[in-house]
Formats: structure tokens, sequence, C-alpha cells
């Protein structure tokens, strides 16, 4: 089969690990990146054997006519430069949080409906390896219908040594990790019915927007109640267990556990199952985030079908709508303290 083609717009911290996850998952070959800053691009390519340096996107786009570009730059790049895709008709994979709105997200989506071309978001929480055991276990039915789960991450690992933009995000915590676990508890749970939020800036004496959330969800058929806890803040804790999400799930057949160092355990009537979903060791992944670079590989195979239509795929721009309002949904229910619904 033919290599599909395509290009990387950034070059910055998860642009290299996405790069060796893609050439992980073969059949793909990044012919181009871009950067406006060229000397970054410029190392970019050198390091990781990139042929085409740009510090132009839309003459990339004129010139290098790629298969698909992964939009991996800082969330102020996610709009504009996704939106030149759609204007070339040149399919897209935007990185979360795809838009720093709800309004910008929705002309993203419609803009690649009306120009009748792919556009995915890059969301890889839900492949990783513990949470994928979780969505395939509650599939399976052995807990029965969950009527609650609580999803829980909370670090103190300093998130902004190597992702410094998030510092002055004046909405951090729900846009940078919320995405994740709202996305993951959709996949878990389906739509949400209502939520409510409270938020806290606090401990991390650096970072401009929030860094602390609680929230409560209805979700599904079954009004599950769904409570996530998310913080980055330098709380003194006895364990760190960045960046592994727990979670605890009850059913009326049994209930579901996934504990630090990638456990999942299924409690029924017939006693406790436990097995260990450990992520696979890339040579190229930085092992502080084994967890979540390599959920990137499985993500990109799902992404990799879907741009060549052999299946939906996850993570549509449109389904990722439905994160996005949550997250939003959940800034405007901590603004009112007031439950909102959807
Ligand atoms: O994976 C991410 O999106 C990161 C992290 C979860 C580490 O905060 O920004």
């Amino acid at each position: 089969m033919n290599q599909t083609r395509f290009a990387i717009f950034g070059a910055g911290f998860w642009a290299r690990c996405q790069l060796a996850a893609w050439r992980e998952v073969g059949g793909v070959e990044c012919v181009a990146i871009y950067n406006r800053s060229r000397a970054k691009a410029e190392a970019f390519a050198r390091d990781l054997g990139v042929p085409a340096v740009y510090d132009d996107a839309e003459k990339l786009l004129r010139e290098v006519k790629p298969d698909f570009v992964d939009n991996i730059t800082e969330i102020g790049g996610h709009m504009p430069l996704s939106l030149l895709c759609a204007k070339h008709r040149i399919p897209c994979i935007c990185q979360k949080p795809m838009a720093a709105s709800l309004k910008d997200a929705r002309e993203m989506v419609a803009a690649f409906a009306k120009a009748k071309t792919a556009f995915f978001v890059h969301e890889n929480w839900r492949w990783q390896t513990p949470m994928r055991a979780l969505i395939d276990t509650l599939r399976s039915g052995v807990i029965g219908t969950p009527f609650r789960a609580r999803f829980t991450m909370i670090s103190g690992f300093d998130v902004w040594a190597n992702q410094p933009a998030l510092r002055e995000l004046p909405q951090f915590i729900l846009t940078d990790l919320g995405t994740h676990i709202l996305d993951t508890a959709r996949a878990c749970f389906g739509e949400a019915r209502s939520l409510y939020c409270q938020l806290h800036r606090t401990l991390a004496p650096d970072v401009k927007g929030d860094n602390v959330a609680t929230l409560l969800l209805s979700m599904g058929e079954a009004k599950t109640s769904v409570v996530i806890e998310l913080g980055y803040a330098k709380t003194p804790l006895e364990r760190e267990s960045f960046p592994q999400t727990l979670a605890f799930v009850e059913g009326p057949l049994g209930s579901i556990e996934v504990t630090g160092d990638y456990w999942l355990r299924v409690t029924t009537k017939k006693g406790t199952q436990s097995r260990r979903h450990a992520p696979p060791r890339y040579a190229w992944a930085d092992p502080r985030y084994d967890i979540s670079q390599s959920s990137m590989v499985p993500c990109h195979r799902d992404l990799l079908a879907a741009l060549r239509g052999e299946t939906p795929g996850e993570t549509t721009g449109a389904d990722n709508l439905k994160t996005l309002e949550l997250v939003f949904g959940a800034y405007e229910s901590a603004r009112r303290d007031a439950v909102v619904k959807f």
C-alpha cells in the first residue's frame, strides 16, 4: 500500500513524540513540517528526519499537498491553522483542546463539514491501556449498568516545565486535563444530562488559570452519577501517580477499580480478578509520560483507519464538540455556581 503523506504543524514537546508514534503505526510518511519559528522547524526536521521545512503554512499546503495535516500547535494555532486546511480541503487532525471556546470549535467543525473534508481531534486519553481496559470491561456488561463512578487525577507533577504555555491559560485545568477525562467518561457512560462544577486556583502560584476542579455529572440513559476530581497543585501527596487516571465504578453486579501501577480489578460475587495493563515502553517516549505517550499509537491507528475511510474514527471533530460542551459547560457551572443541563 502507498504511504500516506502527512505534514506536521508545530515543532514543540508533543510534536516530537507524536511523529515517533506515527512511525510506530507505519504506512505513513511525514513529508513536511511548518512552524512559525523557522529555526525551531529546522531543528525538528534535522533531529527527526523530515525532508521539507516551512514557516508559511499555506505555502506548505499549496506546494506539498499532504494527504492530511497533524496540527500539533499551541491552542492559539488550533483554529486558524485547522481552518486553513479546511480552505484547502486537506483533512486535518487538531490537537486537543480543539479551540479556546465552544463557538470557535463549532465554527471549525462546520467549516470542515462545508468543505466535505475529514476533521478529527487528537484525543489520546481513552486509548491509554488501563482506560481502554476499563471501557472494554464496562461494555462487556460484567458489572451491569453502572450507577456511580469516580475518576481521579490529582498530581503535583510539574506539567508546566515541558508545557510553559499552560501557565498563561486563563482557563487551565478543564481545557487541558478536563478535556481528556470528560472524553473518557463519555466513552464509558454515554452523554451527559447535567453537570455541576467547582473550581479553585491554589497551590500553583505562577499559574494564571484554575488548577483544581471537582465535577458531578449525570451521564447516559442510566443517569450514572460520575464524580471527577482533577488537580495539578503542590498538595503534599503520599503517592504520585502522574499521569495515571484512577477510577472506581459501581454496578449492580460488581465493581471495577483502576488503581496505581496500571492495575484493573473487577469484583463480582465470584471474587476479584486483577490484571495489570502496563503501557508498552517505547524508546522515544519520556518514561515519566509512558502511559500518555504510548497511547498515541492506538489513537493514531484509529485516526489513520478513519482517514483512509476504513472506519468512522472515534474522535471526530463533531464527536469532540460533545466533550467541549462539557468543558465549557463546567466553566459556566462554576461561574454561576449552578447545575448546567444538556
Ligand atoms: O496530555 C496532555 O494533554 C497534557 C497533560 C495531561 C500532561 O496535562 O497536557
